[in-house]
């Protein structure tokens, strides 16, 4: 504890000071405003680029934020250099790749995969939850044999792809299961968007933590954990150690943050402080949110620096840093 060096306007408080929700407000996010009625498009980490590229296709065209985001993240889905997210992610430890995904719409409308195998696109699947069942979320074996009678097919390559397996066969050597997120499994996709009508959605998307136990389900799939969208106020999503986020209700805390009057990037902020005063196991342990709320305005904030997303709108192609508690040491 005594190492760790907090950003400057959380040092000033002291340690073990307890903030109250919204009460230490760090920053504002009154510059990232874009302009009305334009659309948005923010997505976790640095694939988030190409991952907004393909969202744009559809939100630059004044298409649907919805279509968008399924879209989108579905880039990243296919991208098999991607040790996080789809197909070319890691193992669980008895060597499978499992994988969980959900979508949510402007108006409450939400479907969710988990613990889904051989199936490229996840969040297609989840999409399709929404649109044709009755139910929010298939899990297992019971999801995969609901895709495939409703028109998805297993992959015809082997999973996990040749490089993954053998760094998994190495792996297995110690079997050494740490949960922290670091370079090995920090690529997960979540994405928020609004679009030229002010409609949101977002979409959120991953393997998983590496050589996670057989049967772990983390946040990407939980509503309201590692994605929440609210149409009256704006949506988040997350991405690290997803037990943080689900312990707090993480994503749908950050859209009733906001809904108290409180920017994105403070509405972050708070379940970030939130998370480190309830969890002090999270040491070591990154956590990072993104928020946008229906005005277009949008903000991150994480546990330790190197967090950061990508941005896409009339005007902006880039990465932003998110602000953060904590540096690495
Ligand atoms: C999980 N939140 O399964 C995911 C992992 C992740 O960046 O976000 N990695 O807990």
């Amino acid at each position: 504890m005594s190492r760790r060096k907090f950003l400057k306007n959380l040092g000033a408080l002291g340690a073990g000071t307890v903030l109250s929700p919204l009460a230490a407000q760090p920053h504002s996010s009154s510059s990232l405003s874009p302009k009305k009625n334009s659309p948005v498009v923010i997505s976790t980490w640095i694939h988030g680029m190409e991952a907004n590229a393909g969202a744009w296709k559809i939100l630059g065209a004044s298409g649907d934020a919805l279509d968008a985001v399924q879209k989108g993240v579905g880039v990243t889905e296919s991208d098999m250099t991607n040790r996080s997210v789809g197909l070319g992610g890691r193992p669980d430890r008895d060597g499978h790749v499992t994988l969980d995904a959900c979508i949510m719409d402007h108006d409450s409308r939400c479907g969710s995969v988990a613990f889904l195998e051989d199936i490229q696109h996840p969040i297609d699947v989840a999409r399709a939850v929404m649109d044709k069942t009755p139910h929010v979320m298939l899990v297992g074996e019971g999801a995969q044999k609901w895709a495939l009678e409703n028109g998805f097919s297993k992959v015809d390559f082997k999973v996990p792809i040749p490089e993954v397996q053998k760094d998994y066969e190495n792996w297995l050597i110690k079997s050494e299961y740490k949960t922290g997120v670091n370079v090995e499994n920090h690529d997960t996709i979540g994405m928020l968007a609004l679009d030229a009508s002010g409609r949101m959605a977002g979409a959120c998307t991953t393997s998983g933590m590496a050589y996670k136990i057989r049967g772990r389900v983390g946040d990407s799939p939980i509503i309201g954990a590692g994605l929440f969208i609210d149409g009256d106020v704006g949506g988040a999503t997350a991405t690290g150690v997803g037990e943080a986020m689900i312990r707090t209700a993480g994503a749908s805390a950050v859209v009733e943050a906001m809904r108290r009057g409180a920017s994105p990037e403070e509405a972050c902020y708070d379940i970030v402080q939130r998370i480190l005063k309830k969890h002090p196991g999270v040491e070591g342990m990154q956590v990072g949110f993104l928020a946008m709320n229906v005005q277009g305005e949008y903000g991150g904030y994480s546990v330790y620096n190197g967090f950061n997303y990508a941005l896409r709108t009339q005007d902006r192609n880039e990465m932003v840093d998110a602000k953060y508690m904590r540096t690495w040491e």
